[in-house]
């Protein structure tokens, strides 16, 4: 047993426990100093000022464009959000500029600065040929003119995203709330109130096993440190697991991750730091989850320089495998939550007025006058230069084309898989052989074809990473994951934190980042407690990025009805999850089909909520060996006959054999398509049966009310009604709350008896 076993005495000891001190505005320099110490150059002092600008004159621009008062979209009609980050440019500017061009950064809401600032320096660190291949129309150009160009072009499609255009970064699909540029590492601004903190975290997670020296910044208000998900982040990147060299072994390296509080002390409205929680500087949020409060520290968020110095100083730590980080920037928004919010119910004019004294452009400003790195009439240019640049793009944004409406629904899913592993990803390490899956008579459990499907894949790609709650050396609550970390190693198969949100949230980051995690839930009813993750996030964003990043996650949930658990441990959801466009939908019947649909499944790139039943793993079935994939989205005809069509998935097949056995014996034929796969659905099969019989019932273990058995019905009526010789019935669990009593829950799910009644209600 090469695992670490825990060995833990007791020990009651009285002793205090240290919670450490965090320090807060280290930073008093200068950009004389900065420059004299060789932490900046003149030309990089210009580039944070310039950034500044840019974002400034962006967001005044959407103030002036409420109002119409942007000259160069006179007439323009601008709908969509307005929160504006004016007053925390220095933020942005301080700590993209702060990290490698090709490092990671995650957005909120109020991302518009963070988003033109993650370009505009990515842009500054690309060669000439990168940056043509952001402007083709530029090839010809070099140097500073292309420079200039993809600067312009920068902001260009960030105005288009915002206008909803086809130009825009998410092709008009995401809009501000949404705008990302996967190219230069910009992983998504998020509506979702901490619904970015995740997928950050994820990223880290993935740029931690792949080496690659990326350090994520993950930006978000003093707001969403309140939020849940953000709370199971901050633990998640701080697990023992990462760096306790008893389970880290030669592997230990912390999350390389900065989470980059902006605390503009306001959610919407009210004060986050003294008003909804019980602390009053955020940064001891860090002293929750690391014996060394995460390096945390609090920085002056008006001051670029000090936002810069934080920044690079938690990027070195990072580098050097010390993270996770925590700063909290001490910043203020002089607008209101957005445009529509006057301000004047929760705050003083005094308040803002003190702040406004302190807006970092204007300080820096001063600074660079002073110092005489510029002079008035440079500046001048420069302000000229941003201002035209925006101008210009705005412009040409306001003009450019509308998405076609005809692509309403373009890229909600995408249409690649994996069908060759890379090179380097082909041959993984292993710490040992597995051992083969015996079968019995060509027969596997519905639970060894699983296990079977992830060795295969793990085997096949050493990007398949699995994770869940004890799913290590205990091998899940069902086992099936049991033995895994033996051949692939803690990296590749570890245990998680009771965080469902944060299992869900963090496979979207490092699915996002190049991995293609295999995340299970233990039980489906755990599903809700990360219904963003996969509905918001993992589901969305595809379509909301344009196309322009997959996210190849797979969620395993564990249906445990029909064993008495009760309420809370018993729901089928999957007919929840159906309507949510974005995401597929499979809930495989037998073990033949477990196999061959989940290797499938870990090798597409739509994310994928793969459903399982407890009550099926220890059923066997012929499993083939080796390479065995199911398409997705195919159904399969379980049964022929010409009276009657059973519509079925998951275990409610087993209902609809039993009962076409005994409706034989009554000389009523019966087909049995069992859908396996309901989003994609396989619609042509269900009515190719359908046209043939004339009659059909609909089974699922689902709840009847709001179930997707309504969903078929209602298509078959639509789509083959003439062929119709019967009302479309539905067979469902009883529109109630799954009891523990053994006598109750049989009341309450459907059985053979069931189908059986509602087959012959069809004459
Ligand atoms: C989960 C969620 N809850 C509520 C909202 C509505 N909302 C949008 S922004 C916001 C305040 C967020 O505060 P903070 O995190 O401090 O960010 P700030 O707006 O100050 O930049 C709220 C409540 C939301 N978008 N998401
Ligand atoms: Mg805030």
């Amino acid at each position: 047993m090469s695992n670490y076993l825990s060995t833990l005495i007791p020990d009651f000891e009285p002793h205090v426990i240290d919670c450490g001190k965090i320090p807060a505005y280290r930073y008093k320099g200068t950009v004389k100093d900065a420059i004299k110490s060789a932490q900046l150059t003149a030309p990089q002092a210009l580039n944070l000022f310039e950034d500044m600008l840019t974002i400034r004159e962006f967001e005044e621009m959407i103030v002036k464009l409420r109002t119409g008062a942007y000259p160069s979209c006179a007439g323009y009609d601008y709908r969509g959000p307005t929160h504006v980050s004016i007053g925390q440019e220095a933020t942005a500017v301080g700590c993209c500029s702060g990290m490698n061009y090709d490092d990671y950064v995650t957005s909120t809401h109020r991302g518009h600065g963070d988003s033109l600032a993650k370009g505009c320096v990515a842009i500054r660190g690309m060669s000439d040929t990168e940056r043509k291949a952001r402007v083709p129309d530029c090839a010809a150009s070099s140097g500073p003119a292309l420079l200039d160009a993809a600067m312009e072009d920068h902001v260009y499609r960030a105005i288009a995203e915002l206008f909803g255009k086809e130009d825009g970064y998410c092709k008009g699909r995401g809009g501000g709330m949404h705008i990302a540029d996967f190219r230069v590492g910009h992983l998504g601004a998020n509506a979702i109130v901490g619904g970015g903190v995740p997928i950050a975290t994820g990223a880290a997670m993935s740029a931690r096993y792949f080496r690659n020296n990326r350090v994520t910044c993950c930006f978000a208000g003093d707001g969403a440190y309140a939020n849940g998900v953000v709370l199971e982040s901050l633990n998640w990147a701080n697990m023992g697991q990462l760096t306790d060299p008893r389970y880290a072994k030669d592997k230990a390296f912390g999350l390389p991750i900065v989470y980059s509080l902006i605390n503009n002390h306001y959610g919407m409205t009210g004060r986050a730091d003294v008003e909804v929680t019980g602390i009053s500087d955020m940064a001891r949020r860090a002293a929750g989850f690391s014996d060394n409060n995460m390096h945390a520290e609090v920085v002056n968020g008006m001051d670029v320089l000090a936002c810069l110095d934080a920044m690079q100083r938690a990027a070195t730590l990072c580098r050097d495998g010390k993270g996770p980080v925590l700063l909290e920037f001490d910043s203020y928004r002089f607008y209101g939550h957005s445009l529509s919010d006057p301000r004047n119910e929760y705050r003083t004019k005094e308040e803002e007025s003190a702040w406004r004294a302190i807006d970092p452009l204007v300080t820096f400003e001063k600074q660079l006058l002073e110092s005489g790195i510029i002079s008035e009439k440079k500046l001048a240019d420069l302000k000229a230069k941003v201002a035209d640049r925006n101008a210009r793009a705005a412009g040409r944004a306001a003009v450019s084309a509308d998405p076609d409406p005809r692509d309403v629904i373009k890229y909600m899913y995408t249409d690649t898989r994996v069908d060759t592993v890379p090179a380097a990803f082909a041959t993984p390490t292993l710490l040992q052989q597995p051992a083969p899956i015996k079968r019995t008579d060509g027969q596997l459990t519905y639970k060894d074809a699983i296990k079977e499907a992830l060795t295969e894949e793990m085997l096949r790609d050493s990007r398949v990473v699995v994770f869940g709650e004890d799913v290590a050396e205990y091998g899940g609550a069902f086992k099936l994951t049991k033995g895994l970390i033996d051949v692939f190693g803690r990296q590749r198969v570890f245990n998680t934190p009771i965080s469902e949100a944060a299992i869900c949230g963090t496979a979207v980051g490092a699915a996002m980042t190049g991995q293609r995690p295999v995340a299970e839930l233990m039980y489906m009813d755990f599903a809700l407690m990360a219904s963003d993750q996969i509905s918001n996030q993992a589901a969305k964003w595809h379509y909301m990025s344009g196309a322009n990043i997959e996210v190849p996650v797979v969620y395993r949930a564990s249906v445990g009805g029909g064993k008495g658990y009760g309420g809370q441990h018993s729901q089928t959801l999957e007919s929840m999850f159906t309507h949510i466009p974005g995401l597929y939908v499979l809930y495989p019947a037998t073990p033949a089909d477990a196999k061959g649909m989940l290797k499938s499944a870990i090798r597409d790139n739509n994310p994928i909520l793969f459903v399982e039943s407890q009550l099926l793993y220890n059923v066997k079935g012929p499993v083939p060996e080796g390479e065995y994939l199911i398409p997705l989205g195919v159904a399969d005809v379980k049964r022929t006959g010409k009276d009657v069509t059973l519509v079925t998935w998951g275990p409610a097949l087993a209902d609809c054999l039993k009962a076409a056995e005994k409706l034989a014996a009554e000389k009523i034929d019966v087909e049995i398509v069992d859908l396996r796969s309901l989003v994609p659905l396989d619609m042509e099969t269900v009515l190719t049966s359908v046209r043939k019989t004339g009659r059909c019932v609909v089974v699922s273990q689902c709840v009847s009310i709001g179930s997707f058995t309504g969903e078929i019905a209602s298509r078959i009526m639509a789509e083959a009604f003439d062929s119709l010789d019967a009302p479309v019935l539905r067979v469902g669990a009883k529109d109630g709350i799954a009891p523990q009593a053994y006598v109750l829950e049989k009341a309450f799910l459907p059985d053979a008896d069931d189908v059986i009644r509602a087959v012959k209600r069809l004459w």
